[in-house]
């Protein structure tokens, strides 16, 4: 029978619960499978398709059969020989389901999509066949940043279950902490294990019992735990206790700040390699998995190039670089993990000095590494940051927890590895995937819900569902999910509404909040000190107003407060003025800024003109500012948007106004702003600054036609 789209619900039982919701206001049941309370005013996911296979990731096949069964029974298993192990069908036309799958792990997998198909124990009538598309779906879990105890490992270990991940990648020593207590080496977590943080001792270790029983707990999850020690940078927590291992010979304290630390292991001493060499002999005897990982990552030159052991050693050697030596000190670690009969995985700068054969290779820059490592014959993990890394915002407010960066929902469900699997052939070498849950922003388990849900099931269906299923549908089913979260109190984030900043028009105003399918329910509005009511489209404003919207889910959860200002201008004059030829006049001036200078007193080190607002040919590197001006003609009356992307910081004005601020030290990032305009002749000046790393600059206008171009376009020298 061809899939088809699951009834909703009967007929009777729809009619019976919108009487009682018109007539006593009573509220409708919780039930997962139903997406959102169809509040009159606005539910953004009022039509919103159910789904037929409320599952994630996506089942490879969900064949639909009309009508629901109440479960009743353990299900019927028959294991299939020849299977591969996780390959299982699942059919719940009966009530008591039958499950036939390779082996236990797939029984577990049947059992997992049982749980999230029939939470309430009434499953809709399906047969479901499916199969992994790769076999290392993982997390990888910064225990060295922000200790978690086994307890809340656990509780994650279930998380990762629900979502068929499989492999727990801990990252067990950093500069902030060494987390394991081993026999031969009590002082590595005796020292390593504790930070100061504003006069409080913070961290923990792990005991040989507490390890094992944490592996017993994930082994019966289906989980394997990969062990991390990160080596020879990030290793602070190790030096505390062993300062005669590092190049300067310390002493050390285990930091409380974070960031790249300059004393890494002195690659020159020949101790080194013995401590090394004894820990990971330890922890290869703590963890069943076959693979170890050795770190590699972030390892700056600096106490390398200065050490006198590390020069003698690379010298000896024949090296000609630091980057060479950390080759030879991977290849040393590498071989004492095969020795104790482990495949060594590790970051992907190892492949800078050429990566030992048989190094699983986990890549975490953007550009070509994954490349690289599978043509060099490496197996591969991939672990992009701008995709996986989930310890990044996800929308960016100030009140969510995490990095600076942001990754949003829509880039994690653009995490491809699939199209990684395709460019390599058949030859296997992608074994898949992890998200990676850094902990420098993480306090609680609270805060590693935040971040990794609902993120982490987009990252569990790139690794899972072949062939994978369009985003819109993705979003259906994890919103489907959502009732399954609470219930396991899984504390996912809710992205407050989209509203304009700050959106500027004349006569009147139609605010719109798009629709957010992944989370359903509804949105409530405050205009300026009113009450929250539930939004209606459309809501038409003709007077300046402070809009606060707040997004309610059917289960009560709420997001944050989201704020935006709307804000009624009149047309900023126009100034007839002579005008020039087409271009940009700049003043450019050399020094170090953080913000955007004031130049106009300033004698610049160059002036001249432009075609439009861009970077001058001829300037340096780093360490300067800009100052460039023109008259913009605006070609009609009414509301411009002005965009300006910048490395470093910029702010443009209009007419002395400023429009955009988009000021400070940050990567390529656009900033937007809107003003009303008279036709006719404006001034616009733009202020940028350059402080270091990549330079960048360019401005566009959007006029009220809708029509978008590159500002300078619009621009005239003033004469
Ligand atoms: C880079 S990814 C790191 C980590 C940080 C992370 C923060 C990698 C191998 N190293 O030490 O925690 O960025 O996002």
């Amino acid at each position: 029978m061809p899939p088809r789209l699951a009834p909703r619900s009967t007929p009777l039982r729809a009619l019976a619960s919108a009487l009682c919701a018109l007539l006593l206001g009573c509220p409708r049941p919780p039930a997962p499978s139903e997406p959102s309370a169809p509040t009159p005013a606005l539910s953004p996911s009022a039509d919103a398709p159910e789904p037929a296979c409320a599952v994630v990731p996506a089942p490879r096949e969900c064949r639909v059969h009309p009508g629901t069964v109440t479960l009743a029974g353990a299900p019927e298993v028959r294991l299939v020989p020849g299977w591969a192990s996780e390959r299982y069908e699942l059919d719940t036309r009966e009530p008591r389901p039958r499950i036939r799958a390779g082996a236990r792990a797939g029984v577990f997998r049947a059992e997992t999509t049982l749980a999230q198909l029939a939470p309430a124990g009434v499953a809709p009538r399906r047969v479901i066949e499916d199969e992994p598309a790769f076999a290392w779906r993982g997390l990888l879990v910064d225990v060295a940043r922000h200790f978690f105890t086994v307890t809340e490992l656990e509780q994650l270990v279930d998380r990762m279950a629900l979502l068929k991940l499989d492999v727990l990648h801990l990252h067990l020593s950093d500069d902030q902490g060494f987390r394991l207590e081993l026999d031969g080496h009590p002082e590595l977590a005796r020292r390593g294990a504790f930070r100061l943080e504003a006069g409080r001792s913070v961290g923990g270790s792990y005991s040989k019992g507490e390890l094992a029983a944490l592996v017993a707990y994930a082994e019966a999850r289906f989980v394997e735990i990969v062990p991390e020690i990160d080596l020879p940078g990030h290793t602070r927590a190790i030096l505390a206790s062993h300062p005669e291992l590092s190049c300067t010979g310390g002493p050390f304290e285990v930091p409380s700040t974070w960031g790249i630390f300059d004393d890494v292991l002195c690659a020159g001493n020949p101790a080194t390699l013995g401590l090394v060499g004894e820990v990971l002999g330890e922890v290869a005897g703590r963890f069943p998995s076959p693979y170890l990982h050795v770190g590699g990552d972030e390892v700056p030159a600096t106490r390398w190039s200065a050490c006198p052991k590390c020069r003698e050693a690379m010298r000896a050697a024949g090296l000609r670089s630091p980057s060479e030596l950390q080759g030879v000190f991977t290849a040393q670690v590498t071989e004492r993990v095969r020795a104790r009969g482990k495949i060594p995985v590790a970051w992907d700068e190892v492949l800078e000095a050429g990566a030992p054969a048989g190094t699983v290779v986990m890549v975490w820059r953007a550009g070509d590494a994954a490349e690289r490592a599978l043509r060099a014959g490496h197996d591969v993990v991939l672990v992009p940051n701008d995709h996986a890394y989930l310890d990044a915002k996800q929308s960016g407010r100030a009140d969510e927890p995490g990095s600076d960066r942001v990754v949003s929902w829509a880039d994690v469900a653009a995490f491809a590895p699939e199209a990684a699997r395709r460019a390599e052939g058949a030859r296997g070498r992608v074994l898949g995937g992890q998200a990676a849950l850094w902990t420098e922003h993480v306090g609680s388990l609270a805060d590693a819900d935040t971040l990794l849900f609902p993120r982490l099931l987009a990252v569990a269906e790139a690794l899972w569902s072949a062939p994978r299923p369009p985003r819109e549908d993705l979003e259906h089913r994890t919103r489907a999910l959502l009732p399954l979260l609470d219930a396991r109190h899984v504390g996912y984030f809710v992205a407050p509404p989209e509203l304009p900043e700050r959106r500027v028009f004349l006569e009147s105003t139609t605010l719109e909040i798009p629709r957010a399918p992944l989370y359903g329910g509804r949105v409530d509005v405050a205009l300026d000190d009113g009450a929250f009511t539930p939004f209606a489209a459309p809501l038409v404003l003709s007077a300046s107003t402070r809009v606060r919207a707040v997004r309610v889910l059917p289960s009560g959860r709420r997001s944050g407060v989201a704020e935006g200002r709307v804000v009624r201008e009149p047309l900023g004059p126009a100034r007839p003025r002579p005008l020039g030829g087409p271009g940009v006049l700049y003043d450019y001036v050399e020094g170090e800024f953080a913000r955007v200078p004031v130049l106009r007193q300033r004698e610049p080190n160059v002036s001249g003109s432009l075609r439009t607002f861009s970077l001058p040919p001829a300037r340096r590197r780093e360490h300067y500012a800009l100052r460039e001006r023109a008259i913009f003609v605006a070609p009609m009356n009414g509301v411009y948007t002005f965009t300006v992307t910048s490395d470093d910081g910029a702010v443009l004005r209009v007419d002395d106004r400023i429009v955009v601020d988009n000021d400070g030290h940050h990567a390529p990032r656009p900033r937007a702003g809107e003003v009303a305009l008279a036709k006719g002749a404006h001034d616009v000046e733009l202020g940028f600054f350059q402080g270091g790393g990549g330079d960048a600059l360019a401005v566009a206008v959007r006029s009220p036609d809708g029509a978008i171009r590159d500002l300078g376009e619009l621009c005239f020298l003033p004469r």
